[in-house]
């Protein structure tokens, strides 16, 4: 296909004078004089309207598994959109991608979670899941089980529901959340949370933190835990090793159910079909998006197992819960064909045979930079710790998230698509990422923080 040229200059204008970006800072915005517009994409690279190719190592937003310029998904959109572009789910009336793509989740997803509610995003999802299991305790004449437990710094969405079963305070702080009914208890972040404890130490602590919270509230107020296999948007933070099983157990152990939020960590990017698999733990419910549709198009979806939806078929009534694009007949043929690319090209088992344990040998190679307090990965996933003195997590200024700004800036600049989180570089680059670009993602890394590396132990300290 010819690309197409756009007027940049005048497209940037635009941005800033009508355009609010997604969690953005729209004073930032107005003094670059507009966003980044980005084109075009193929493979692992974006392209943007000034011409700069740009290696994509956050996938677009954690979610282009299957990677850009696949007509493949193009020709399954175009298809059943010429057939039947919309039909709802409300009238006692499915279509038959959605139908096609429940029965595929469920067998992927195997074990008791053998049906699928369809919603369009992650956060959707998470919405769904809060009033699905409120539902499920008051069906069950356990009206009392509201509370859900969550961890500080979990993202479960943008939405009233996702802001508030996240742990994120600055998303809290707009909108006067969380509501009622959840809380937060501290992360498996041992990097920050328990610098040089021994990992089975720290794995017991923070598990036993849940329990210790299901105490304080009373176990038979508790209605679910939820949380992401790996917290990407937290910071990659890879729980210890037993952390989840434990986790499982409490879960278990007072009747809680578990809620594993896949959205990141679903269709291979831990080397499995779902992250919950790879911990060896039994979820209830589970939420998908991004790869789901590796973000060709909007689709999300809830895992249930079969005694909700039991519960569901004898006390429940009508659920009176439902979007106009719940199972939308396009995006579920997406969705259908991403999966069988996935399955086709054999990339879960890819993450975890090939491309994954080379992810997690050559981020090593920064291991020794004066910068690096930590790398870590699993799969195809991964984070780079930036401190001011090696061997230590202090930060530069003694303040979180004051370099890695900088270093993220520097890698764009030298062509590498990362996230700062704090002063963590996050990547997450799509699954069919070739070798000689992972290498080149970390040289980029090492370059660039080499080149911001005087700007750093110039900032002044934080007042
Ligand atoms: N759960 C998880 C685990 C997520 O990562 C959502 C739910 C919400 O999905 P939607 O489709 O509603 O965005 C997400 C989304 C970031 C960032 O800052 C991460 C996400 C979204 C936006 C920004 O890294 N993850």
């Amino acid at each position: 296909m010819a690309h197409r040229n756009y007027n940049i200059p005048e497209l940037r204008r635009l941005d800033v004078a009508h355009h609010l970006p997604a969690q953005a800072s729209y004073a930032e915005i107005q003094a670059l004089g507009g966003s980044r517009i980005i084109t075009r994409a193929e493979g692992s690279t974006i392209y943007d309207g000034d011409g700069n190719a740009i290696l994509d190592g956050m996938a677009g937003l954690w979610c282009v598994n299957v990677g850009y310029g696949r007509d493949e998904l193009v020709k399954a959109a175009a298809d059943q959109m010429q057939e039947l572009p919309f039909y709802n789910t409300f009238f006692k009336t499915a279509t038959p991608p959605t139908v096609m793509l429940a029965a595929k989740l469920a067998e992927l997803l195997g074990g008791k979670l053998k049906h699928v509610f369809f919603n369009s995003s992650g956060s959707e999802a998470n919405d769904t899941v809060f009033r699905l299991v409120r539902h499920y305790w008051a069906i069950k004449g356990q009206p009392q089980r509201k509370v859900f437990i969550s961890r500080w710094n979990a993202y479960h969405g943008s939405t009233v529901a996702g802001v508030s079963l996240g742990g994120m305070k600055a998303m809290h702080a707009i909108g006067d959340l969380p509501v009622p009914g959840v809380e937060h208890v501290m992360q498996p972040y041992r990097f920050n949370e328990g610098f040089g404890e021994d990992e089975e130490t720290f794995a017991a602590r923070a598990a036993q933190a849940i329990e210790d919270r299901i105490l304080q509230v009373g176990p038979e107020k508790v209605a679910a835990f939820i949380g992401e296999p790996v917290q990407g948007a937290g910071g990659v933070i890879i729980p210890p090793k037993g952390y989840w099983k434990r986790v499982d157990a409490i879960c278990k152990k007072y009747g809680i159910l578990l809620v594993s939020d896949e959205v990141i960590c679903g269709f291979g990017r831990l080397g499995r079909w779902f992250g919950f698999q790879h911990f060896g733990v039994t979820p209830d419910i589970v939420s998908m998006a991004k790869g789901l549709s590796s973000g060709y198009l909007p689709i999300s979806a809830v895992g249930v197992s079969e005694d909700i939806v039991s519960a569901l078929r004898e006390h429940g009534g009508e659920f009176v819960h439902g979007f106009t694009y719940s199972g939308h007949p396009v995006a579920a043929a997406v969705a259908l064909k991403n999966l069988e690319i996935i399955e086709r090209e054999g990339l879960v088992e890819r993450v975890r045979d090939d491309i994954g344990p080379y992810f997690g040998e050559a981020i090593k190679r920064l291991d020794g930079d004066a910068l690096v307090g930590e790398t870590r990965t699993l799969g195809l996933i991964g984070a780079v710790e930036i401190v001011a003195k090696k061997g230590t997590n202090e930060r530069f200024t003694g303040e979180e998230g004051k370099a890695g700004p900088i270093v993220r800036d520097a890698c764009i600049r030298n062509g590498l698509m990362v996230r700062a989180i704090r002063d963590s570089i996050v990547m997450c680059p799509p699954l069919i990422v070739t070798h000689a670009e992972i290498d080149r993602m970390i040289d980029i890394i090492g370059r660039s923080l080499r080149e911001v590396e005087p700007a750093l132990r110039a900032l002044p300290p934080a007042e």
